[in-house]
């Protein structure tokens, strides 16, 4: 499998450095040498499953940091304006509809669509903040295969726990720590990364609430490096939770007790589900030619920061 992302992910750097003289020459330097480093940073790509998060995505938008160079939503028969506000918001994002019902479902469907070398997935209801996804880059880049979030470490918390989720989790957690030898300071938490060739080992082909636990428990069976990182778990601003504490529970534990039977599956690419993907309408294409180029110029002024 290439471990590189698509290379039509990877803006040219370097293009405002155009005149000629001496002033000009250093910086076509510079534009040379900014357009290697940049070369050489692995793209990113951001997976966002959205049921019904109109209101929310303005704010989830805004926070995207730049750098980030694919944006997969992938919405799961939303019937509010969802799909319309994702388009006139961020005309470059990907829409992929899912093709069963459920958050594990609709994160699978993004993970097969992404391109990107390295995979954020998170939120849309604004509890996760994308501003984060530098801290999450940042441990891949020195060596970490997969990064997980977590609300318990220093620096890290929850506005939107409740008690009984929060037991839960905290139960739940140390059971997959005690089975599976692992250290997780947070088990159920949407927000994660990985380098895109983890995916074949994570083998996502579940269908709800349990799919952060199944990618959790797979990263350890699998050997990867885990690193966890502190992030501050906002409330939903809009809307209603999709998750039932004791239903989906339930389902969190019957995963964990299974993944402890059934051995990792075999590398593949038979997890991909058939996911389809909507067109981008010709009204918006001039729209997102002019922000790739604006993207492509703004992606050299943040590298530095999604690589620190
Ligand atoms: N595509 C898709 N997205 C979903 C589905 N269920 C939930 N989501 C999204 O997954 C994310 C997490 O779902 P939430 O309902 O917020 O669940 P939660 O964060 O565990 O619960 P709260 O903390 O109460 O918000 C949100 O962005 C939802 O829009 C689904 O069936 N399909
Ligand atoms: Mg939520």
């Amino acid at each position: 499998m290439d471990v590189r992302g698509d290379a039509r992910l990877r803006p040219r750097a370097g293009r405002r450095h155009a005149a000629g003289g001496e002033q000009s020459a250093r910086s076509r330097r510079h534009a040379g040498r900014e357009r290697r480093d940049y070369r050489n940073r692995p793209t990113v790509t951001a997976v966002v499953p959205t049921l019904n998060e109109a209101d929310n995505l303005p704010h989830v938008f805004a926070r995207i940091p730049s750098g980030v160079n694919e944006l997969i939503v992938v919405d799961g028969h939303s019937t509010d304006a969802t799909i319309e506000v994702t388009r006139r918001l961020r005309p470059d994002a990907r829409i992929v509809l899912q093709n069963r019902r459920g958050k594990g479902n609709a994160l699978a469907c993004g993970l097969a669509a992404a391109r990107g070398d390295i995979i954020v997935m998170l939120d849309a209801d604004g509890s996760t903040d994308p501003a984060e996804i530098p801290r999450f880059i940042a441990p891949l880049i020195q060596g970490a295969d997969f990064v997980k979030g977590s609300r318990h470490m220093e620096g890290g918390g929850s506005a939107d726990l409740t008690r009984l989720r929060s037991f839960g989790n905290h139960a739940l957690g140390t059971c997959v720590n005690l089975l599976f030898g692992t250290h997780y300071t947070d088990l159920c938490y949407g927000y994660n990364a990985f380098w895109r060739r983890c995916l074949p080992q994570l083998h996502v082909t579940c269908d709800g609430f349990e799919v952060e636990t199944i990618i959790n428990v797979r990263a350890a069976k699998a050997g990867f490096k885990v690193t966890e990182v502190a992030s501050y778990e906002q409330c939903r601003i809009h809307g209603l939770s999709n998750l039932n504490a004791w239903r989906d529970g339930k389902r969190v534990l019957r995963s964990i007790v299974r993944e402890r039977i059934v051995p990792l599956p075999v590398p593949g690419d038979g997890w991909k589900p058939e996911y389809s993907e909507l067109g981008v309408p010709a009204s918006v294409t001039a729209l997102t030619d002019a922000r790739k180029q604006r993207t492509a110029a703004e992606s050299v002024e943040v590298a530095p920061a999604l690589s620190s």
